[in-house]
């Protein structure tokens, strides 16, 4: 049967590269809501309103709720995409503007899932994805006040943390107790990474600097909503100080993860004792450091937060001697150790981003020098390559007269998505499916705000939009894929929390990983059968860790995408 089936879909798949675009279009009588793919939450007033169609029709209306008709036009021919294996049409309603509630219908029968055209109409989503650290904080009871329905005693109260092996030195030999509470929980997981952690801190205490005006004025009713810091910062502040108990004072060095030999069960934290360890100080754990804790140290220091700004000076700079003492020290899985391993052996990107923050914090030529020996053409970032970080930072930092050539380079880059996305049939800029493909494309947006940021050029935030309407449905899966905003999002994450905190909902403002076919047999027992297709290889199934994951670091640009674009509506 499942070879039949392969041989049916490889036929097909065939006959739409043979047949051209329209052999992949499916007939009106067997259309449904799901062929229709909008923004589930819903578009902003006057940036373009956008809906992709799978079918062969050439007219479309918009209904209000009510079941009257308040807007008709007509779509575009059919583009197939190799990466989806299906072809759409656009539907674009951008003329109408009337703020309300509304479906968009291909015939009398058949209408999308309902959305919203108004303003402010991201500010929730931008304020749950923030909340999602809340949750995820580690060691710490999460109360019924603060977390609604969503509440659980602590449990991973890390004050007894054993030096694994593979991080003994004379200081610390192996089993030395060292205590490194706090923090946030990694992902689906109960770890804690430091290279996983530095991305994610970073992202959000830039959004505070970039997003500012919307982060002054936001309250994500957390235990510290009442005192005279903007929550996202009380909430970066959680994870800056565990990190800073990463580091060894002795050298300088920093463990790269604190997590339990092998994966926790798939039970809530209270339940566990397993012992955690601090596992290998590496070169990618002292590099993200030095970045975060430097660019921590530089703004907070806006925040009259002067003793923990010097404390996190020094130890950023303590982090980055130990780096320049042990630059091959890249992180090898202890043979007894099977949590994450977020091993990464190019290191060239780590160097331009702490020394690019280190400069910046600094002052000093010498961190400028090995900056421009190791900058490279800016990228979209990744926990594993994150040349971009520091790219903005400069570029966002006083000294940006300086980097001329940088900010050209950074605007060629953002340029050329936009130049993606005007070929491609689903409106983003992505040409390839990698694991939590969906970060990729909220950090593709968050790039293309931060060029707006430094233009002041529109055609970026509309751009950004597109990301985001990617992701609350206008794909090929027609998920939306943050949970709680839409009508059809996950409800069954790969998360322990998720999965046993006895509430049927997951907690809302979670974006999944999404489509890839990088793993296709994570769900094999549930004999789940995933598209060949990577833009739609997706599975709302808790098993399917490679799709269904949660992460923080994947949480952070939707943070800064929507936190970015709300202020910018606000404004407008
Ligand atoms: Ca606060
Ligand atoms: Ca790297």
């Amino acid at each position: 049967m499942k070879n039949s089936r392969l041989f049916i879909e490889i036929i097909l798949g065939a006959a739409f590269m043979v047949g051209g675009c329209t052999t992949s279009i499916k007939d009106l009588q067997s259309t449904t809501s799901d062929d229709i793919l909008i923004n589930q939450v819903g578009y902003p007033t006057f940036l373009k309103k956008k809906a992709l169609i799978k079918a062969n029709i050439n007219a479309f209306e918009l209904k209000a709720i009510n079941g009257e008709t308040v807007f008709r036009g007509t779509t575009t021919e059919n583009k197939y995409w190799e990466l989806s294996g299906d072809s759409v049409r656009v539907a674009d309603f951008s003329d109408f503007s009337k703020v309300g509630e509304y479906v968009l219908c291909i015939n009398d029968t058949v209408c999308s899932y309902p959305f919203k055209i108004g303003d402010s109409l991201y500010a929730e989503m931008a304020n749950a994805s923030l909340k999602s650290y809340y949750y995820a904080r580690c060691g710490v009871t999460i109360e019924e006040q603060f977390g609604g329905k969503w509440h659980w005693q602590a449990g991973h109260p890390d004050s007894v943390v054993m030096v694994h092996e593979s991080a003994a030195d004379k200081n610390r030999p192996a089993g030395t107790v060292l205590s490194a509470p706090g923090g946030w929980y990694d992902a689906g997981d109960y770890g804690k990474y430091t290279v996983n952690s530095s991305i994610t801190t970073w992202t959000l205490l830039q959004s505070l600097v970039l997003n500012n005006q919307y982060h002054e004025s936001q309250n994500l009713n957390i235990p510290e909503s009442d005192n005279n810091l903007p929550d996202i910062l009380d909430e970066t502040l959680v994870n800056l100080q565990w990190m800073m108990t990463m580091q060894d004072p002795n050298d300088g060095g920093v463990y790269h993860k604190l997590t339990t030999k092998n994966f926790d069960g798939f039970i809530m934290p209270q339940e566990t004792n397993k012992q955690r360890y601090m596992v290998q100080k590496s070169i990618s754990a002292a590099l993200d450091y030095t970045s975060t804790i430097a660019a921590a140290s530089r703004i907070i220091r806006e925040y009259q937060l002067d003793d923990l700004a010097d404390e996190m000076k020094k130890s950023a700079v303590s982090a980055w001697g130990w780096a320049i003492d042990n630059p091959n020290e890249f992180y090898v899985q202890p043979e007894d150790i099977t949590t994450g391993a977020y091993g990464d052996t190019l290191s060239v990107d780590e160097w331009f981003w702490a020394s690019a923050e280190l400069y910046l914090l600094t002052g000093e030529d010498k961190f400028k020098e090995t900056m421009m020996v190791n900058y490279q053409l800016p990228i979209t970032p990744k926990w594993d390559v994150v040349h971009a970080l520091g790219v903005i930072s400069l570029l966002t930092s006083d000294r940006r007269s300086e980097f001329e050539q940088i900010e050209t380079d950074f605007i060629a880059y953002v340029d050329e998505m936009l130049r993606k996305e005007d070929t491609c049939p689903y409106l983003i800029s992505m040409d390839k499916f990698a694991w939590g493909s969906n970060s990729d494309v909220a950090n593709d947006g968050m790039l293309k705000l931060v060029a707006y940021q430094l233009t002041r050029n529109k055609k970026y935030v509309a751009s950004a939009q597109n990301d985001l309407a990617y992701l609350l449905g206008r794909n090929a899966t027609g998920y939306s894929f943050v949970t709680g905003f839409g009508t059809k999002t996950p409800l069954t994450p790969h998360n322990r929390l998720m999965a046993n905190d006895g509430i049927k909902e997951p907690m809302p403002g979670y974006i999944v990983g999404g489509p890839n076919t990088i793993v296709l047999t994570d769900c094999e027992a549930e004999k789940v059968v995933r598209s060949k297709y990577p833009a739609a290889s997706y599975t709302d199934t808790q098993c399917s860790y490679s799709t269904n994951e949660t992460a923080i670091n994947w949480n952070a640009p939707l943070v800064f995408l929507s936190s970015g674009l709300e202020q910018y509506l606000e404004n407008e």
